[in-house]
């Protein structure tokens, strides 16, 4: 028996300051319809895919830094987007700034929610991986403030049992980490949506943006067959305010294999059918995780953070 669920990786053209939320929703509703037209079960948007990217750029203002926050989700200018994807019986995975309160203060997330085909929110996964800063740092082309501009997230890895299978998310960042994916490979994961914003030149390390696709899908396909899982890897992309960021959204099997790919920097619907049955051969064999995996022996992996190198001459 096979459990099939056609995904949609919506991928989304840059979004420049100016672009209202009303606009990129409409485009996202685009992407809805598509996937509708291709019988897409599931659609998986972008990290913060509401506005553009705003770690960019230093702001003192938390008012200004604010507005790129959405207060409630769906909101008013976001309302559409869930009724459009509930009226076509689709699912979908979307990457938002989340701006809430725990009844002290303030809390600013990198957050993404997963909505069954009924429109419920079924899972919630807040950004853990922060990449960049979080000082000024003029000598840099453009800023890289995620550590500023968001809270580590406080939710973990988690894994949901939802539209036929178990679906679990990360965000950017996260992908680059080889714990992301094994913490919800030791929940059983069958699919991880992962949304990016990558910018394609890195100021601390310019060596490295020749290779910023070939990283982010050898990650991507490192993590897919080491968890036997589907992995769903989708960017928003192109030249935002004159930063460049890379697609390459692709959707990997648990073999490895890239199945589809995005050949574009805009708008762009990768679509795959996908069987989630597809990673049990590896997990009754070579990822067998509990006939296989040593747990003793990976101490160091959980109680040390930074690299000690061997004492001795
Ligand atoms: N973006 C980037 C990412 O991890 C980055 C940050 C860029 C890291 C280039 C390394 C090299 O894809 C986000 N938003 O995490």
């Amino acid at each position: 028996m096979t459990r099939l669920i056609t995904v949609g990786a919506a991928q989304l053209g840059p979004i420049q300051r100016a672009d209202s939320r009303a606009r990129v929703v409409d485009r996202m509703i685009d992407l809805i319809r598509q996937a509708k037209d291709h019988g897409c079960d599931l659609v998986v948007f972008p990290e913060l895919a509401l506005t553009t990217f705003f770690p960019r750029w230093w702001m003192e203002s938390q008012d200004e830094i604010d507005t790129f926050f959405e207060r409630e989700l769906p909101g008013p200018e976001t309302r559409r987007l869930f009724e459009a994807a509930n009226a076509a019986g689709i699912g979908f995975k979307l990457g938002f700034a989340e701006l809430t309160h725990d009844g002290k203060r303030a809390r600013r997330f990198n957050t993404a929610v997963l909505v069954d085909k009924s429109g419920r929110q079924v899972g919630k996964y807040r950004k853990i991986h922060l990449p960049g800063h979080a000082e000024h740092e003029p000598w840099r082309a453009f800023q890289h403030l995620e550590k500023r501009y968001f809270e580590v997230g406080d939710l973990g890895w988690g894994v949901w049992k939802t539209m036929g299978g178990h679906l679990g998310m990360a965000i950017c960042n996260d992908r680059r980490w080889p714990e992301t994916y094994r913490v919800m490979g030791l929940q059983d994961v069958e699919m991880i949506m992962i949304g990016y914003n990558t910018p394609r030149h890195n100021p601390p390390a310019p060596d490295h943006d020749r290779l910023s696709e070939f990283h982010n899908q050898l990650v991507m396909q490192a993590g897919a067959y080491q968890n036997a899982t589907w992995v769903v890897g989708v960017a928003k992309c192109g030249v935002e305010e004159g930063c460049e960021m890379i697609g390459a959204s692709c959707i990997v099997a648990p073999t490895g294999q890239v199945v589809a790919q995005a050949i574009t920097q805009d708008d762009e619907l990768v679509v795959a059918r996908c069987d989630l049955d597809a990673g049990l051969s590896y997990k009754k064999s070579t990822f067998n995780f509990a006939v296989h995996r040593q747990p003793q022996a990976y101490g160091m992996i959980v109680e040390r953070k930074g690299a000690v190198p061997p004492s001795g001459t």
